[in-house]
């Protein structure tokens, strides 16, 4: 057990076990240091492996801190891989822990500490959710502007007032845009989930400003920013919110929009952060 299990232990510090978690990395992967990290959500499993050669693949809770696999048989990763012939190295987390699993809000956030200990400058958040703008067809990305955290949590403890101006960076989102102009943005709203919104939750995050809803990305975003990293956030909408399109919502939707959407996603997120660390 670490000391991630318990938050209410005021003798735990979620950043030494962030620490001890970038240490088994350097070990197990031969580089003490990484320079991005990209957490793939929903729909962007694939999405990793055209960024270079994996170097090394570790399953997640072998490093300090990363939780049993919730579902047997399904162990996360953690991959490190060359971002083309760059030089560069990237940290892959092909799994996350999200809020509505029960496990604290430093869970969620500890992939993302440990990006930082490990080195990353840049963390490129993805996740599937629901699209409010019926032109985005399933299997859109559209890159994060802004978001609207509905958790009612905070991934920071204390009297620590962190800034959120342009949390989702506006030089990040440029570069992507260079990549495929055709990018539209949105304001993520994340509600805890698991179930999907009601109709009428979707049209209040409409009047709210939002543009797309999820379940995840905005505390891992607010935890990045604590530690220093630049957020670039994408999402891949792989059904239309509830109420906005007459069909109900389906989970084989979801999953089949993230496999059609595969190819194109795969090359804007290569592309995306080989520019992203030669830049
Ligand atoms: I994939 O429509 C996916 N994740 N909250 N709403 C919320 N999360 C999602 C949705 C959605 N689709």
């Amino acid at each position: 057990m670490t000391s991630l299990d318990d938050p209410d232990d005021p003798t735990a510090d979620p950043f030494d076990v962030a620490r001890s978690a970038a240490d088994v990395i350097a070990q197990r992967t031969g580089a003490d240091k990484h320079d991005i990290a990209l957490v793939l959500g929903s729909g962007w499993a694939g999405a990793g492996d055209l960024l270079g050669r994996t170097v090394a693949e570790i399953p997640a809770p072998d490093v300090p801190g990363f939780p049993p696999p919730a579902v047997a048989g399904h162990v996360g990763t953690i991959r490190s891989v060359e971002v083309g012939d760059t030089g560069a190295r990237a940290l892959l987390f092909g799994s996350r822990t999200h809020l509505y699993e029960g496990k604290g809000v430093r869970r969620v956030v500890h992939g993302v500490r440990t990006a930082a200990a490990a080195g990353c400058r840049t963390i490129v958040l993805t996740n599937g959710c629901g699209g409010l703008n019926p032109a985005w067809a399933p299997g859109t990305p559209v890159l994060i502007r802004d978001h609207i955290n509905l958790t009612a949590t905070s991934p920071i403890e204390g009297a620590n007032f962190v800034d959120l101006t342009d949390l989702y960076s506006s030089r990040l989102r440029s570069i992507a845009k260079e990549v495929d102009a055709d990018l539209d943005e949105g304001v993520y709203v994340q509600f805890r989930g698991p179930h999907y919104e009601t109709p009428a939750e979707v049209r209040m995050a409409k009047v709210l400003g939002g543009d797309l809803v999820g379940m995840s990305t905005t505390l891992e975003a607010i935890a990045a920013r604590q530690a220093g990293l630049e957020v670039l956030g994408i999402s891949l909408v792989t059904n239309l919110a509830a109420g906005i399109s007459e069909n109900p919502l389906s989970h084989t939707e979801v999953i089949e929009a993230g496999q059609a959407a595969a190819p194109r996603i795969g090359a804007l997120l290569a592309e995306v952060t080989r520019r992203i660390v030669t830049t």
